[in-house]
């Protein structure tokens, strides 16, 4: 009976501290529940304070997730862009400065630009011969900038500048801006281009085709038309490919005249077409100028023109040596500066 009674009391004992523990647990959850948030507990005042700042880093990931994304996904830009203007009247400023065309420019970046809302078609890499036309340079620059942004275009503008006082040698100066640009990018396509010619109309596309594309139909000197059938001087775009397979222009051109001629014999050889724009597309203004020296007439061009089947295996971008003196990432292009060894 004894041990009954203790059974008993002790069973008693056990139900009422269930209860109040029940009641304690109950009340607690209660007064979490419906408490004054005010009066949170350090502790969770210092979960709830972790618990918004997962939240927000969560968010602020989604979001960058988001742009990484958006970057990755950016739609091709279209085929014809939308900010095309057509024919335009060219006005040149007798004062205008570097620091101006900078400041007309902000989006380029050491020479290059592309489109922030598509993704560009092609990147194409302009590729400027230059020596002692500045003031060319400048007016090229401001024209070029807008007129290739209003393209679409992914691009670069090197300047490849040459040293000295040796004879000019356009041809070679243009496969050192070959074999320079894709040392940074590998452009799709390569715009040769005469520093002191400016495009009229922004429907001639500065991107290349399935076959070497000549720019230049005709000028303002000659009443916009073209100079002589198989001409293919001035402008001239064809992709990393069709260079390459034409091993570039000679190297052995010194002065003026007869390197466009020798590269349309190699796009022939090749059995590939010329292709160009309609008349009207391909206007250019070129800036006048006299002979500059050290360009002085090529007596030899005739006597080269006549070897181009024999030698363009071997001479081209297969053997263009050259003194790399300086490579600059201006605001509005890479200056590259080269010099050469031989002269005739
Ligand atoms: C024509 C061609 C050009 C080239 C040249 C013969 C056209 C529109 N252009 O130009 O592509 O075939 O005949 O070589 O048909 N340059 C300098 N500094 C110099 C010399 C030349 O920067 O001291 C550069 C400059 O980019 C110039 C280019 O070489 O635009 C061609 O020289 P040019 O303008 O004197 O020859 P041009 O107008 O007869
Ligand atoms: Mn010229």
């Amino acid at each position: 009976m004894g041990f009954n009674l203790t059974f008993h009391l002790s069973y008693k004992l056990r139900l009422l501290l269930l209860f109040t523990l029940c009641l304690t647990v109950v009340g607690w959850v209660t007064s979490s529940y419906f408490g004054d948030p005010t009066q949170e507990s350090p502790k969770t005042k210092k979960f709830l304070a972790f618990f918004n700042k997962a939240t927000v880093l969560e968010k602020e990931e989604m979001v960058t997730n988001r742009a990484s994304v958006q970057k990755v996904e950016l739609k091709n830009c279209p085929h014809l862009s939308p900010y095309l203007r057509g024919l335009s009247k060219l006005s040149f400023k007798p004062d205008l400065t570097l620091e101006e065309v900078q400041a007309e420019n902000p989006n380029v970046d050491g020479g290059r630009y592309h489109p922030e809302k598509c993704r560009a078609l092609q990147r194409v890499a302009i590729l400027i011969p230059h020596r002692n036309r500045e003031k060319h340079l400048l007016y090229l620059l401001e024209h070029l900038h807008p007129f290739l942004q209003r393209q679409q275009l992914e691009y670069g503008i090197y300047i490849i500048h040459q040293a000295g006082k040796k004879k000019f040698n356009r041809a070679k100066l243009l496969n050192v801006g070959y074999l320079e640009a894709l040392k940074e990018e590998n452009w799709d396509c390569f715009v040769f281009h005469d520093v002191d010619l400016l495009p009229e109309n922004d429907h001639n596309l500065y991107r290349c085709e399935d076959q070497p594309k000549h720019l230049v139909v005709g000028r303002n000197s000659t009443g916009y038309r073209l100079r002589y059938k198989g001409y293919f001087g001035g402008v001239t775009a064809l992709t990393r490919e069709q260079f390459f397979k034409v091993n570039g222009f000679s190297n052995n051109y010194w002065g003026w005249g007869g390197e466009d001629d020798d590269l349309r014999l190699r796009v022939e050889l090749q059995r590939m077409k010329i292709l160009r724009p309609l008349p009207e597309v391909g206007k250019y203004t070129m800036i006048f100028h006299t002979r500059d020296r050290g360009n002085e007439v090529n007596i030899e061009r005739m006597k080269l023109l006549h070897e181009v089947a024999r030698v363009w295996k071997t001479d081209g971008l297969t053997s263009c040596s050259y003194k790399l003196l300086s490579v600059e990432h201006n605001p509005l292009y890479i200056n590259i500066t080269v010099d050469f060894w031989s002269d005739p």
